[in-house]
């Protein structure tokens, strides 16, 4: 690994959803003042990177992740001179910006699609694919087909997400200089990478019937990150069904492909897709995150670590237990998080032990894949049933106004309807209360950053999996140039763990028990004493 990837290896991300973090001219949504009146919290918390939702314009169909002007903000989030001044301020803390990069699809408002779909000779038709009769029969992510009918031009486009999310087409080299361009303005803006949304759609096969990870995938890629502008950055593509041999061409370093990527190795991301009330099965986690730990210390790639995110509901609710023991859930995930190789991702509220939250009514419910569920659902399935899913499910559960406080509308404005509901427990679930809590999960995130910041062992340190054949926890060292750490997390159940060599505790989201029994989510760093 050069040096420019140990940098990358020193990075702690913090996923802010901009609709959601801080509405500073109280109007509902979120925008950039409210961002940069939090950076200063940000870097006491001790975050040294933030990846930015889409702030773009949007007609926000899909959440932003629909954008028709792909160098211009939504009017909601600011101005340009306001994004700017947020992205000065994140770099007067040495706080590095990556935004999200979403060029798999345009917005059907986009210039380039209200032009290509007005005639089959518009310069613009083949920004997008096209066919007289439906090619497959692929699905959609968010259910039903991808293919659409185009009445002017009597052609079906396809849309791998919503309808008014068109596809664009990648084998046209002027789309691949757009997406150059693209890139080239914000990086002229001064922002440090990008997430690149589903960056595995990009290249298609259709002749082999695969809607991902087609022939030229890291063609294109390359094409785009592979120029001396763009080495520099840090980017992280997002790319679910990848295997090791993709993985390792994707984030090899000198491949000028990507700095990592998102797998689905880190969740159990499958389960979710059906609304399904599926535990975590700790076992699977387990395989995952050792398999993927040592195949990237094997092949000098990084990792990158993340139990939530905007798509994904609130891991305490999900995988552990949010109510008796969310302290304990919340701070297990952490432990695990920082304490893994490679460039861990919280989401906005995870700093303090965020859960789900529940709504009654379909009405409550923004999300275009939760709303398109529950019209495909909604006459086979009772309503009761088809909530309680949902509301287990939805996307829309990490997306809720973050609650500063129990005050007004929590704190995220000065009493404007938010765009979306407050989160339904905020009065009790509250930065606020949580810092003055003796068991903060703030202040335990907050010592955590610091200690992975000054450890080699957590940074650049080998993983070794030590947990042998036990199904009811996961233990593993790092060893680094100064010492070896050794993690030891406890699942839901209390377990006997006797370590066989003379260790010290470094820290731990317990108070000082026996040494060898494990409480319910117990998670402890040790410094392993030489002999
Ligand atoms: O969220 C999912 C399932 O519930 C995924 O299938 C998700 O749609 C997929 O990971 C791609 O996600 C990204 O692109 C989408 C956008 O809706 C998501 O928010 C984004 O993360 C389309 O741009
Ligand atoms: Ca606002």
């Amino acid at each position: 690994m050069t040096e420019k990837y140990r940098e990358f290896l020193k990075l702690n991300f913090y996923q802010i959803y901009p609709k959601s973090f801080s509405d500073y001219n109280n109007d509902g949504c979120g925008d950039f003042k409210g961002i940069t009146q939090k950076v200063a919290y940000l870097a006491e918390l001790g975050v040294n990177a933030v990846w930015i939702s889409p702030c773009f314009k949007s007609p926000g169909i899909d959440s932003g992740y629909d954008i028709s002007d792909y160098t211009d903000v939504g009017e909601e989030f600011g101005t340009l001179a306001d994004f700017k001044e947020m992205l000065d301020c994140f770099h007067s803390y040495g706080i590095k910006v990556i935004i999200d990069l979403v060029v798999n699809h345009c917005s059907t408002e986009h210039e380039w699609f209200k032009e290509g779909s007005k005639s089959k000779d518009n310069p613009y038709h083949d920004y997008f694919y096209w066919f007289d009769e439906k090619p497959n029969d692929w699905k959609s992510c968010f259910g039903g087909s991808v293919w659409q009918w185009n009445e002017r031009t009597k052609e079906y486009y396809l849309h791998s997400f919503t309808v008014e999310q068109a596809d664009l087409n990648w084998e046209n080299p002027k789309v691949r200089e757009e997406v150059k361009k693209i890139v080239d303005f914000w990086v002229d803006l001064g922002v440090d990478g990008f997430r690149c949304d589903s960056l595995d759609l990009v290249s298609k096969d259709f002749v082999n019937d695969k809607k991902c990870y087609g022939p030229r995938l890291h063609e294109f890629i390359r094409e785009i990150f592979g120029r001396e502008k763009t080495r520099g950055l840090y980017t992280v593509g997002e790319c679910w069904g990848t295997n090791e041999q993709i993985l390792k061409d994707l984030t090899s370093e000198g491949r000028g492909e990507l700095s990592s990527c998102f797998v689905s190795g880190n969740i159990t991301h499958a389960n979710k897709r059906f609304y399904l009330p599926e535990r975590w099965d700790y076992d699977i986690l387990h395989r995952h995150i050792t398999k993927n730990q040592e195949f990237c210390e094997e092949n000098g790639l990084i990792f990158a670590p993340f139990f939530e995110n905007h798509d994904l509901c609130r891991c305490v609710s999900k995988y552990a237990d949010d109510r008796d023991l969310r302290y304990e859930s919340a701070t297990f995930f952490a432990t695990l998080l920082y304490t893994l190789k490679g460039t861990p991702f919280i989401l906005q509220g995870q700093e303090f032990g965020t859960p789900n939250p529940y709504y009654d009514d379909i009405k409550y419910f923004d999300d275009a894949e939760t709303r398109k569920f529950y019209e495909l659902n909604k006459d086979s399935m009772e309503e009761s049933e088809l909530i309680r899913r949902i509301n287990d499910d939805t996307r829309d559960g990490g997306r809720h106004p973050l609650a500063w406080d129990g005050g007004l509308n929590g704190g995220f404005n000065d009493g404007h309807e938010p765009w979306l509901p407050l989160h339904s427990r905020y009065e009790e679930v509250n930065l606020e209360n949580d810092r003055r809590s003796k068991k903060s999960v703030f202040e335990y995130f907050r010592k955590l950053i610091a200690l992975r910041k000054s450890s080699d062992a957590l940074i650049n340190g080998v993983f070794k999996d030590l947990t042998g054949d036990r199904k009811d926890c996961f233990v593993y060292s790092r060893t680094g140039e100064d010492g070896e750490i050794i993690v030891v997390c406890n699942y839901d159940r209390e377990s006997e763990i006797v370590l066989p060599f003379d260790v010290k505790k470094i820290t731990g989201n317990y108070p000082d028990g026996d040494g060898k029994t494990f409480r319910p989510f117990e998670a402890t760093i040790y410094l392993k004493i030489k002999q």
